[in-house]
């Protein structure tokens, strides 16, 4: 089976692209208007209460009755209530973020739901296969927000060769260019994230689609290796504190208590100077706002696909 036929089929999706799961900023809109364009639309849990993950999924269901994800971020407070809540309300595709899922494997799998932690080791990938699995996303550190180590082009093709199951490549990825560059690595499918949020359909405050638009190459700062969770977010006023703050005696407390709220505070308030602005390090390319449609249809349009493809074929003798 080719690659693009094992996402696509198992997920009964057109194009093999998965939009990221972002905490506030991948809501019912979002989602819907992907999973209506072909794509795997995702809304994120993030540190949303049960009851809102369900409101989220009974609105896109009234948008679309194409296949849908819930991605559950493992770090919540309310993990254990959403794990039943994606149960109960029928996802079609359980993606985990931040952590290890084993614990609700099983309950996922026994309702048919397709399970794909992201990883972002090759260890957590084997351990994940072996618990069942039915694909993983390989999320390399040129990803927003929480982030792992290595950059997806060591971390796709080391994942590739640990496990069977389908690999979906994020971190990184924005256009023809770069999804090309992910399927040569052997990747089955996408996940795109930071791009839409510049979609029309995202409801991101308009002040984060303005510092994506704006960001330069440097602008992209990791805050955090010290407390084990390293968050990749554009530089402001909030980064700079919580960059100095690494070098503190107390600075695993100190990072925690500048960190809370601040992600709600720059999606929902557009707060320039407190918010946390995640986002990937493709956030210095992206300029214009379209529809997630016209994202998708760009990033798989024949007519640049083949021009990439003829780019680089000068180099085949
Ligand atoms: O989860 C993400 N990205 C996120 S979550 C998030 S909310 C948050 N905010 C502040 C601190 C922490 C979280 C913002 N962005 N991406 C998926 C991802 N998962 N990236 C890396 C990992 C990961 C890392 C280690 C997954 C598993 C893992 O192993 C842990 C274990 O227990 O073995």
């Amino acid at each position: 089976m080719t690659a693009k036929q094992r996402i696509t089929e198992m997920f009964n999706i057109r194009y093999p692209i998965i939009q990221g799961g972002m905490a506030w900023v991948s809501d019912a809109s979002l989602a819907a208007a992907v999973s209506e364009a072909g794509g795997l639309g995702v809304i994120a849990a993030g540190n949303a209460p049960a009851n809102w993950v369900k409101e989220q999924i009974e609105l896109l269901k009234s948008k679309t009755d194409k296949p849908f994800g819930v991605n559950v971020m493992l770090l919540s407070p309310f993990v254990d209530e959403v794990a039943q809540v994606v149960v109960e309300s029928k996802a079609d595709v359980i993606i985990t973020g931040a952590g290890n899922p084993a614990k609700y494997m099983k309950m996922w799998q026994d309702t048919g739901a397709k399970v794909v932690p992201v990883v972002a080791s090759s260890a957590l990938a084997a351990m994940m296969e072996k618990m069942g699995a039915d694909a993983v996303v390989a999320e390399g550190c040129e990803a927003g927000g929480h982030i792992g180590e290595l950059t997806t082009m060591v971390l796709v093709p080391d994942i590739l060769q640990s496990v069977s199951i389908p690999v979906v490549a994020a971190g990184g990825i924005y256009d023809s260019r770069t999804a090309l560059a992910a399927f040569c690595l052997g990747a089955d499918a996408i996940q795109v994230g930071t791009r839409f949020i510049m979609a029309s359909e995202c409801n991101a405050h308009q002040n984060y689609k303005d510092k994506i638009k704006k960001a330069k190459d440097i602008d992209s700062k990791v805050t955090g290796r010290v407390t084990g969770h390293p968050v990749r977010l554009i530089r402001n006023a909030l980064a700079r504190k919580m960059l100095a703050a690494e070098y503190e005696a107390n600075a695993v407390e100190v990072l925690e208590e500048m960190g809370s709220g601040s992600l709600r505070a720059a999606v929902v308030e557009g707060d320039i100077k407190e918010g946390s602005f995640m986002a990937g390090q493709v956030a210095c390319m992206l300029n214009d706002e379209m529809s997630a449609k016209e994202i998708i249809e760009e990033i798989f349009s024949n007519e640049k696909m083949t021009a990439v493809l003829k780019d680089a074929s000068r180099f085949i003798k």
